[in-house]
């Protein structure tokens, strides 16, 4: 099996924040190393997504043309999540002239299939900012359950798809006036037309979890309309139509195609090398992305990819992740609520946030980031769980074997301990494949406790121990192994203090075995303390400092 893993897009209009890194980006980072560290075939697919509305809002605010912004957020977009380790097989951008090209050709393929419908509709047009409003800046009361403010075209309330004329009380995000509906033509996907087999392909997805297939199947259920993909606007893809001057392809159509073209960027453009990962029946696509991105990719890509009807793989899994908070509130930039990804490279190492993220990652309900609860993960697990073990071991190698690993005489508590070792592989293994990455991490965490509870009984401090010293020394490899998708550069800093040549991430996800006889190099910690009350100042002093 081979899997193609891809990441939500993220708009290109801002600095992401620690809930974008922790709301696909991170999570499929992690998964996809530990592929590549079971031995199998993995890519990892992104880039950005530069269209729409949220765009051409920022450019103006900025006062630059969208072209300049997107340059200027795809620049700082590379290079944070370079910071933080992030490991793309490519991140492209859907303003590329090949995206053009292939959005042109899945919209026109649609079209002769007879998927693609013209209609005149009304839509909400705001007569003091002179321009059709796009559904995200439309808000009023949810009809279906009374949630306000509900955006034109979702509700955050009960999460169903909505169309701008339903909203009760509407009125214009960008000038606050209540828009005036006006006639515009456009072309709407016949989603409704894919109700039957979207529904029999969601019912057979048991191995997905339930909140996110019960979420897709819900909607079906209710009855799919047709929906406009495209807009009165004037940076996006252009409707391939002579009758269509002005208007461009909605970026919900164009954004998952950006998944395929990026895949042909990495092949050079060679189509055919791309759909080795596309089409081959051995192959799961595998999509992580927010919750709110849910109806997207379970209704509206699938209908995309079975609608041109050109043997495209439909998504195998995917995981939908609930909201990162922070302090128990929405990050909110507007209120400067939150945590940035270049304020949280300036304060600590990118491996002390993956590993908080990745211990709380809202797999099944809303989570919260709290500088308490970064400071209990980084200070108790990563420090004294996992840090303290391993320099511990390596410290009582250097003072009583001269760095040397020593011969050891394995007796029961020993094989118990290396035994523990491949069942932790084995476990964490299990629960990756199921998606399960915060479990995972839990399991290499037992391991580490597990060795510091050895490490106590043993007490090689007393008397010569070597066989417990040798069994460490294991056990900081594997720890090395089985941490380094989610702390890559740690583990790495580890497996050199180890002597084990070349990169952690390429070796396998086994036991590795360091033989007595190696010598080690001198260690230094991996980690240290933080403290939360400092962290909060620090990053106060930083914005001060920045103005
Ligand atoms: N850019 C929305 C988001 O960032 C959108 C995802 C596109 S994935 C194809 O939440
Ligand atoms: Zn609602």
């Amino acid at each position: 099996m081979k899997y193609l893993v891809t990441s939500a897009l993220p708009y290109v209009n801002n600095v992401p924040h620690l809930g974008n890194l922790a709301g696909s980006i991170l999570p499929a980072d992690v998964y996809t190393r530990y592929r590549r560290l079971n031995g199998d075939k993995v890519i990892y697919i992104c880039g950005t997504d530069e269209h729409g509305t949220p765009i051409t809002i920022s450019a103006k605010n900025e006062r630059l043309s969208p072209r300049l912004l997107c340059d200027k957020y795809h620049g700082i977009q590379t290079d944070l999540f370079e910071r933080f380790h992030i490991k793309f097989d490519n991140f492209s951008r859907t303003t590329r002239k090949p995206h053009y090209e292939l959005t042109t050709q899945f919209f026109e393929k649609l079209l002769a299939n007879g998927h693609i419908i013209e209609k005149v509709m009304t839509m909400p047009y705001d007569q003091k900012a002179e321009l059709f409003l796009p559904d995200r800046y439309v808000e009023g009361t949810c009809p279906h359950c009374g949630y306000s403010p509900a955006r034109g075209d979702q509700c955050d309330g009960c999460g169903k798809l909505l169309l701008p004329e339903e909203l009760k009380n509407i009125k214009s995000t960008i000038s606050g006036e209540t828009p005036i509906f006006k006639k515009t033509t456009h072309w709407f996907l016949d989603l409704p037309k894919f109700s039957d087999r979207l529904k029999g392909w969601l019912e057979s997805q048991t191995h997905w979890r339930p909140n996110v297939r019960n979420f897709a199947l819900s909607w079906v259920k209710h009855g799919l309309k047709q929906r406009a993909i495209t807009r009165d606007l004037d940076w996006g893809v252009p409707v391939p139509l002579p009758q269509a001057a002005g208007k461009v392809i909605y970026v919900w159509f164009d954004a998952p195609i950006g998944y395929i073209s990026s895949t042909r960027e990495l092949y050079g453009g060679d189509a055919s090398k791309a759909d080795e990962w596309w089409k081959s029946k051995d192959t799961q696509l595998i999509h992580f992305l927010g919750k709110d991105n849910v109806p997207f990719h379970a209704i509206v890509w699938p209908s995309m990819l079975l609608g041109v009807d050109e043997g495209y793989n439909l998504p195998h899994y995917i995981e939908g992740y609930e909201y990162l908070k922070f302090n128990g509130k929405k990050f909110s930039k507007s209120l400067n609520h939150g945590i940035w990804l270049d304020e949280a490279a300036a304060l600590y190492p990118a491996d002390y946030w993956r590993y908080t993220l990745i211990s709380i990652l809202p797999q099944t309900k809303d989570a919260d980031f709290s500088w308490q609860e970064f400071g209990k993960r980084v200070n108790d697990e990563l420090n004294d769980a996992i840090g303290n073990f391993v320099h511990r071991s390596l410290t009582f190698i250097q003072s009583k074997f001269g760095g040397k690993v020593p011969e050891p005489e394995l007796d029961d508590a020993a094989k118990e301990m290396l035994k523990s070792i491949d069942a932790t592989f084995e476990e964490a293994g299990k629960l990756f494949e199921a998606f399960d990455l915060k479990g995972a991490l839990n399991s290499v965490l037992r391991l580490a406790k597990k060795g510091n509870q050895y490490f106590n009984e043993q007490a090689p401090w007393k008397k010569d121990n070597p066989t417990a010293l040798y069994v460490s020394v294991q056990l900081d490899a594997a720890l090395s192994v089985l941490l380094s998708p989610f702390i890559p550069a740690s583990s790495q800093r580890l497996w050199q203090t180890l002597s084990q040549k070349g990169s952690v991430s390429s070796t396998s996800w086994s036991a590795p075995k360091v033989a007595a006889g190696t010598n080690l190099q001198k260690p230094r910690p991996l980690f240290s303390k933080i403290n939360p009350k400092e962290a909060a100042e620090r990053l106060a002093s930083l914005r001060g400092k920045r103005g």
